[in-house]
């Protein structure tokens, strides 16, 4: 241990900020005196390495290759969690495994899924698209007719409203952050434009807003300002180079990057431009969050600016003072990620963030710090501003805000837990260990 802080300090490299946490230019002038130091923490020293034998695996002819890759048998614990496994006649949830997983973007396996009367079966040749209301010219697409227009594409990162809702409970409650914060996946969608097909249409010059509708049993459909369509909604064909998963809206969904998620509408069979909002069941009494005066939000689009550290986070614990690195995810509805803070002393001193390339607007942007645990109490946090300006609030700042509506519900129709984007906080304890606190 003495040997490895002497090497970080011979290249001049000093914590940034308290209890052992190194900034981003860490990784710049010192990226190989943090290789060296890490090199502490194999398993082998010069002289076993000298030995490597064959293990089992390395003996014979290796396993058939798989028509359709699925992951090692090892990693049969990288899974979602599901809310309703029984698949009852209720909302289902899959929750993505932030703290198994790394990089930007998420597996369509592992992308989160919430679906409130369950994944239609859609047969592609059968599946149509409407678009009409105040158009000049109503049409229908089919997914071949789709297929013939120009396509993008772009990484977008998909949230739902009541993603992180835990973190809105007077007490901190312990959870993963796959618990805490898997209602929040990202991907790289491909699909037509919407404004390409509204260019087919035409728009009526009364068109104020459209409505988007799904085909499963609840019909679930939201209204959006036509402003969205004219800007960057797309009618999204595949996910991460692949067809969208049923679960996923296969085999075509709105897709309005940075805006809630439940807007985003699956399995989409129509849009109807409107001059005026259709006041549907979700926009009009689940996405209403109530404030502390009784007045309620009537829309609130846009997922804000947001991070939370996936490594370390509960269930990942520690083994023993050292280097680690903290890296987590940062995204914003307003652009792209421009800073990370993050800190080691719950929010006392903070050192700033490497952010990873490329840093794409409303995309997942993936920070890391360098930091060396000297094995005592720690609360770890991060803390993102976006382009745009705009700063995650504190927990207190939010709850003043916000109110106690948002944690207890004032009506039987109020969702109580909605839009959270104020900070994480995870305590290491000197036995390593990671649990859930409110700094
Ligand atoms: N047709 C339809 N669209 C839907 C839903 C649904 O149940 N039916 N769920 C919504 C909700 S609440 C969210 S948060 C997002 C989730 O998208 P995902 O399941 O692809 O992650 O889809 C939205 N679109
Ligand atoms: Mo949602």
């Amino acid at each position: 241990m003495t040997k490895k802080h002497s090497i970080l300090d011979r290249e001049g490299l000093k914590p940034a900020a308290a209890n052992g946490l190194f900034d981003r230019r860490a990784f710049f002038k010192g990226g190989a005196a943090l290789a060296t130091a890490m090199t502490g923490y194999t398993i082998g020293n010069s002289a076993a390495a000298q030995q490597l034998v064959d293990d089992p695996w390395s003996r014979g002819i290796g396993n058939r290759v798989q028509a359709y890759g699925t992951p090692s048998r090892f990693e049969s614990g990288v899974a979602r969690i599901l809310s309703n496994p029984n698949a009852e006649p209720r909302t289902q949830h899959g929750r993505t495994p932030h703290h198994l997983i790394n990089g930007t973007f998420t597996p369509n396996g592992l992308h989160f899924v919430i679906s409130h009367t369950g994944n239609p079966d859609i047969d592609p040749s059968a599946h149509k698209l409407v678009i009409h209301g105040l158009v000049e010219r109503p049409l229908v697409f089919t997914l071949d007719a789709l297929a013939r227009y120009p396509m993008v594409s772009r990484m977008t990162f998909l949230e739902c409203g009541g993603n992180s809702a835990a973190l809105w409970s007077p007490e901190p409650l312990q959870n993963t952050a796959q618990e805490i914060h898997g209602l929040v996946s990202c991907a790289e969608y491909t699909g037509v434009l919407l404004s390409t097909l509204l260019e087919e249409t035409g728009i009526d010059p009364r068109a104020k807003w459209f409505i988007a509708e799904g085909a499963d049993a609840s019909a679930l459909h939201r209204s959006v300002p036509l402003h969205k369509a004219l800007d960057d909604a797309m009618i999204a064909l595949y996910q991460n180079g692949e067809r969208i998963m049923p679960g996923n809206g296969y085999p075509m969904r709105l897709l309005l990057p940075g805006w809630e998620g439940n807007m985003n509408v699956k399995w989409l069979r129509r849009i109807e431009l409107t001059d005026e909002p259709a006041l549907g069941f979700y926009e009009a009494r689940t996405y209403t969050p109530i404030l502390p005066d009784g007045s309620a939000y009537s829309y609130y689009f846009l997922q804000e600016v947001k991070s939370f550290i996936t490594h370390p986070s509960p269930g990942l614990a520690l083994s023993g003072a050292g280097l680690y690195e903290i890296s987590g995810v940062a995204y914003s509805a307003n652009g792209r990620i421009a800073r990370v803070m993050v800190s080691a002393d719950g929010g006392q001193s903070w050192a700033e963030a490497a952010l990873q390339d490329p840093v794409l607007p409303k995309a997942f942007t993936r920070f890391r710090a360098p930091w060396r645990w000297d094995g005592g109490p720690a609360v770890l946090q991060s803390r993102a501003w976006d382009e745009a300006g705009n700063v995650q609030p504190t927990r207190a700042e939010l709850i003043s805000r916000r109110g106690e509506a948002s944690r207890v519900p004032r009506s039987p129709f109020a969702f109580p837990s909605q839009h959270y984007n104020g900070p994480t906080s995870w305590r290491v304890g000197e036995d390593g260990e990671v649990t859930n606190v409110y700094a």
